[in-house]
């Protein structure tokens, strides 16, 4: 299968002729060929994104909600077809890519329906005779730039807010999962989303993403990716004053205190670890836990931890499915010499699997460190890949400042059975997401997401807060009083 470009409404092959490889990481097959776009590509797709921007603005708001809400349907009625896609180009199991699929659904609908809502307020005026309003406005051009890890979700959470506020959108999808990038932009065409209201250029970041931090056509920039990345995007956009949204990285801890439900904690720990082989965002890559508990959940935990299954994600059998591709691979296996060099101690995993079955396929084995100083390497810097690290501490205070004191703070979570416990970590915990009695993953859509500090620049996706970055305010004076009335001015 060989993808396209979409630009002006027009599926177009790239203007470099070039394509590479989209690879399904478990077993080395390929899934389609992809292109390589020029900056050029990029630039038509602006100049498309440019040309159809007014016609969209004036696009009745509720019309672009209903257009919204057709591509939710699409989305359900394509649910399994598009999971099972994604499993084979991204490798999560597909009950995950499933659930990535509905954040889109969900998604879409919500964003459907603020196509009715988009509240803005009026407020008294401080002279007589005089009406005020905020309303929200669109920006312009946004410039779309999405990872891999989740194909089908980070894409809408961006596209769809971008599009009921009335902007028009450049699309630039990770290297690694074109497809569904490809098929989500077949939907938003189907559904109805006129000529080059969406644009999807394939291409890589140096060619393709720099053109849109450069092009002063691009008002807006919205990104999820690594922080290395992320800081040359708020360089080049932030210079040329574009509003720019970072969502980059995590170090998310769950803290266990000793009064916990270790059955529940340990639910939730597997899963927030090594779901998608812990290359979420949001996954756990921390356990803080009280030292009372720390023998026990240790070894429970091991013996669970060796149980996982490691596969296809397409076999119902597996539990965790592959890495994206071979450099993350030998990313983690370095944190792991890194982590035993600092003294951890390494409890399961910390290799590939030997049998032959995995060997075409980017595996590691689910991975736990004993022993861990929150200081360590592998403690505080970013693995994206399934290794969890255990700290001990001897108290509530001991186990929030350890899990503040990384530079990221996207996601946090404590299981304890005290009320006053709970609310003191909801109060101290100094991340954008926390869970009591849950893991670090999982985050609803009609909910603001996103972290603190190094994992981004303080703006949320998803709920609400995504009309924030979507819209601009325009403050409204009507003045009916039929004379010069001076605001401010002493009478
Ligand atoms: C991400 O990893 O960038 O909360 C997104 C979660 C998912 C989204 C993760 N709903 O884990």
């Amino acid at each position: 299968m060989k993808l396209k470009n979409y630009i002006a409404g027009q599926w177009v092959e790239p203007e470099s002729g070039r394509y590479h490889q989209d690879i399904d990481p478990g077993n080395g097959e390929v899934v389609a060929e992809v292109p390589a776009s020029s900056p050029r590509d990029a630039e038509r797709a602006i100049e498309a994104a440019r040309d159809a921007y007014d016609r969209w603005r004036k696009y009745p708001a509720p019309k672009r909600g209903e257009i919204l809400f057709r591509v939710g349907q699409i989305l359900q009625e394509r649910k399994h077809e598009l999971a099972q896609k994604m499993t084979r180009e991204m490798g999560k199991v597909y009950t995950e890519a499933a659930g990535d699929v509905q954040e889109g659904i969900d998604m879409a609908f919500y964003m459907a329906g603020e196509g009715r809502r988009s509240f803005g307020y009026t407020t008294p005026s401080e002279l007589p005779d005089k009406f005020a309003m905020a309303t929200r406005d669109a920006i312009g051009v946004a410039g779309i730039i999405t990872p891999w890890n989740f194909p089908m979700a980070i894409p809408t959470w961006k596209i769809f807010p971008a599009l009921v506020c009335g902007n028009t959108v450049v699309f630039k999808p990770a290297s690694e999962t074109p497809l569904l990038a490809y098929e989500l932009v077949h939907i938003l065409e189907e559904a109805g989303v006129p000529a080059g209201v969406v644009n999807l250029v394939f291409g890589s970041g140096a060619e393709v993403g720099e053109t849109f931090l450069q092009d002063p056509r691009v008002n807006l920039i919205s990104f999820t990716g690594s922080n290395e990345t992320g800081r040359h995007v708020a360089k080049v956009a932030g210079e040329r004053l574009k509003r720019v949204s970072l969502e980059l990285g995590g170090k998310n801890a769950i803290i266990v205190m000793d009064d916990a439900d270790l059955d529940l904690a340990i639910d939730g720990i597997l899963w927030s670890a090594f779901g998608t082989s812990g290359q979420r965002c949001t996954a756990c890559s921390r356990l803080i836990v009280h030292e009372h508990i720390y023998e026990e959940l240790e070894a429970r935990l091991a013996a669970r931890i060796r149980q996982l299954k490691l596969g296809h994600g397409l076999e119902d059998a597996t539990d965790v499915g592959p890495l994206i591709n071979e450099k993350a691979v030998q990313k983690v296996e370095q944190y792991v010499e890194i982590g035993q060099q600092e003294g951890a101690r390494l409890v399961v995993g910390g290799h590939r699997p030997t049998e032959a079955a995995l060997q075409r396929g980017h595996y590691f084995a689910p991975t736990l460190f004993g022993d861990v100083r929150p200081d360590m390497r592998i403690a505080t810097e970013e693995i994206f890949g399934p290794v969890l690290s255990m700290i001990r501490v001897k108290d509530l205070d001991e186990a929030i400042e350890v899990n503040n004191r990384v530079t990221y703070g996207l996601s946090s979570s404590i299981f304890t059975r005290d009320v006053n416990r709970a609310f003191r970590a909801i109060r101290d915990l100094a991340t954008g997401i926390v869970y009591i009695n849950a893991g670090t993953i999982g985050a609803e859509i009609h909910l603001p997401f996103g972290g603190t500090r190094g994992t981004g620049n303080g703006h949320r996706e998803a709920g609400t807060a995504a009309l924030d970055f979507f819209s601009e305010w325009k403050a409204v004076y009507v003045d009916y009083s039929g004379r010069l009335q001076r605001a401010q001015i002493d009478a």
